[in-house]
């Protein structure tokens, strides 16, 4: 039928430092979305459901050693491997919420020494690109406070706070920076408003790659 071309759904990313409340953002979001009807869905990175992100989360609980550069590519190729049905389902309409995504991947290694920056991001280059990057922004301070970190290799304050620095690094346009030291549902209303602008705004526009 004439003038019924699919609009595309948004990807949207929620980005930060551990403990920053991402992952009840990302689902309350999703629930109160799909709720009002809206066709969205939840992903995470690592995704692991698959041999690659299986292999990311046991380097994570230090259940395997990894060489820095051969674990940055896995959590890449992680993404790579769902780049397609990603790209299927934004074309059909679906937005996307994803909790973490290359913004992390680049982050969390390029603290790491003798990792290059540049290098790190070439490795996600050419991927589907957000059109909204939210990131959740917290001390490494306060999020230690929010709970002890667990035995999760990165769960260190002095990391964290370099991650943090890392990821200012990598802020432009399509970001914004949200201070995370709040209420679940202060926080909530905030995000869902640019959200809902963003899924309006992305409708028909073409879907990019990511640092290309
Ligand atoms: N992480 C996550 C990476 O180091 N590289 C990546 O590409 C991604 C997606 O995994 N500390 C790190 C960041 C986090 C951890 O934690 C995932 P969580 O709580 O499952 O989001």
């Amino acid at each position: 039928m004439f003038g019924s071309a699919v609009k595309r759904g948004a990807l949207i990313v929620f980005e930060g430092c551990d403990r920053c409340g991402k992952t009840t953002q990302c689902k309350k979001l999703v629930d109160v979305l799909k709720s009002e009807g809206k066709n969205v869905e939840f992903m995470r990175f690592p995704d692991g459901s698959t041999h690659i992100g299986k292999m990311c989360r046991e380097y994570l609980e230090c259940g395997i050693e990894l060489e820095d550069h051969a674990i940055h590519l896995l959590f890449a190729a992680n993404r790579w491997e769902a780049a397609p049905k990603m790209r299927e389902k934004l074309m059909s309409g679906t937005t996307l919420i994803v909790d973490r995504y290359s913004f992390s991947g680049v982050a969390f290694s390029a603290v790491k020494p003798g990792m290059e920056l540049a290098w790190c991001k070439h490795a996600e280059a050419g991927l589907p690109r957000p059109d909204l990057v939210l990131y959740l922004d917290l001390s490494a301070e306060a999020a230690a406070k929010r709970g002890s970190y667990g035995d999760e290799r990165y769960e260190k304050v002095g990391l964290q706070g370099r991650v943090r620095e890392t990821y200012r690094r990598l802020f432009d346009e399509r970001w914004s920076v949200v201070d995370a030291d709040t209420s679940v549902e202060g926080l909530h209303t905030r995000l869902r408003a640019v959200v809902v602008t963003t899924m309006e705004r992305s409708h028909h526009q073409p879907l990019a790659r990511l640092w290309t």
